[in-house]
């Protein structure tokens, strides 16, 4: 039988697996890097509101502070992905200049930094209800510009009524613009509100232009981590997944044709955790959970998915006539579509994280429903491919 040859390779178990998948977690997040914002605009604008709503965190009271200088603290939050340079309590003029001063050291020496060192986009917020852009904003935005950073102009807590923007508030916007400044990506104003007003009722609003426009001036170093870091745009996440899952299947399928008697089940273990070590990163799902995912996952790829498929190509090579090479395409068939399985089946549950409450989550992620959850989807999912069909059975 083709499970005795001696070219066999080894079985993993699942204390290795484990080990494979903590190192591929950390490599996957690692690889991210960090997407860098500064938000700068007056006390009560809605700094900390603004970037709640886009990231889902209040990065300012979980994150590590580190003073950049008086009036400008550097968040690292602490999933590594996403830093924020916050200017909580700012004003221009004198603390406007010791930011400035502070930034110009900064950026200084930009061009050597490693790319997740650097800003990668500020949002200077103007509170729609001041009315107000005074010279000393003028200076500062015209500043950091110079700065050769990309700035662009958020107006905030902008009431709309059946979509229409508050008639006033695009007066002032309009008289923003007409300044001249050089604003990214554009030259105009991203009008929002980033909370249902309790008392107007005014709906949340112009949040996904203003990450679409932030992705139009972020380098593509950095669209990762943003990517990762946004909580508000699945399908961004969604499509950054598709990606990695095609690139594993096609990686899936030059394993299994290589001619080797069967496709061996170990050889293809390292690639699925690799896929699904970079979906969870994907996502965005705090690393510092990922222990249960570790464990998810070993127990499926050693235990079920895997194991099914290399007992099921066995079982179908003895009925192909002509040997290794019928038996090797057959092989590139069952590794893709055995790893698109797996790859699908993983971002489900990510996705199902990413739908609770983030207390809900961490309870999640931190509980063997994780194992049941991937376990399940795997069994729902709807390929049609027959190997799978037998994997899925495999799984109890
Ligand atoms: N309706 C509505 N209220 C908002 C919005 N943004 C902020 N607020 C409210 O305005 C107040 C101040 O918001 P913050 O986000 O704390 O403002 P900040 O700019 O971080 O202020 P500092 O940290 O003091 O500099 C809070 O009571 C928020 O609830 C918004 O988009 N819509
Ligand atoms: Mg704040």
């Amino acid at each position: 039988m083709a499970s005795d040859s001696s070219a066999k390779v080894p079985d993993l178990d699942q204390a290795q697996v484990e080990t494979m998948f903590e190192q591929k977690l950390a490599e996957a997040f690692a690889a991210l890097g960090t997407f860098n914002l500064a938000v700068f605009g007056k006390t009560g604008v809605g700094k900390s509101t603004l970037v709640n709503a886009i990231f889902g965190r209040d990065v300012a009271r979980t994150g590590v502070g580190q003073s950049v200088t008086k009036g400008l603290i550097y968040y690292r939050h602490p999933d590594g992905f996403l830093g924020l340079y916050d200017s909580e309590g700012f004003e221009t003029g004198t603390s406007g200049n010791a930011i400035l001063e502070g930034l110009r050291k900064l950026v200084s020496d930009h061009g050597q930094r490693a790319i997740a060192e650097r800003i990668h986009a500020i949002w200077y917020l103007v509170r729609w209800a001041d009315r107000r852009f005074e010279q000393a904003q003028e200076g500062f935005v015209r500043a950091l510009h110079n700065l050769g950073l990309p700035v662009m102009i958020v107006m905030t807590q902008v009431p709309t009524r059946d979509g229409q923007v508050h008639p006033e508030a695009l007066e002032f916007a309009t008289y923003i613009e007409s300044l001249g400044l050089p604003l990214a990506p554009d030259g105009r104003v991203v009008i929002t509100n980033a909370l249902v007003d309790a008392f107007t009722s005014s709906p949340v609003f112009g949040l996904q232009k203003l990450l679409d426009d932030t992705y139009g001036v972020v380098p593509v170093a950095a669209e990762r981590a943003l990517t990762a870091a946004q909580v508000l745009d699945l399908g961004r996440k969604k499509k950054a997944v598709a990606g990695i899952i095609n690139q594993a299947v096609a990686l899936a399928a030059g394993i299994g044709a290589t001619p080797i008697p069967f496709a061996d089940a170990a050889l293809l273990v390292p690639n699925q955790v690799t896929m699904i070590a970079r979906i969870t990163a994907a996502y965005g799902l705090p690393p510092s959970k990922t222990r249960a995912l570790a464990i998810a996952g070993s127990v499926v790829l050693t235990g079920g998915a895997t194991m099914a498929g290399r007992y099921a190509v066995t079982s179908l090579l003895k009925f192909v006539p002509g040997g290794a090479i019928a038996g090797s395409a057959i092989s590139a068939t069952v590794a893709s579509a055995l790893t698109k399985a797996v790859g699908m089946a993983w971002a489900r549950v990510c996705e199902y994280a990413m739908g609770l409450t983030p207390k809900r989550r961490d309870a999640f992620l931190a509980s063997s429903e994780v194992t049941e959850k991937f376990v399940g989807f795997l069994k729902a999912g709807n390929s049609t491919s027959g190997i799978v069909k037998v994997a899925k059975r495999a799984l109890t």
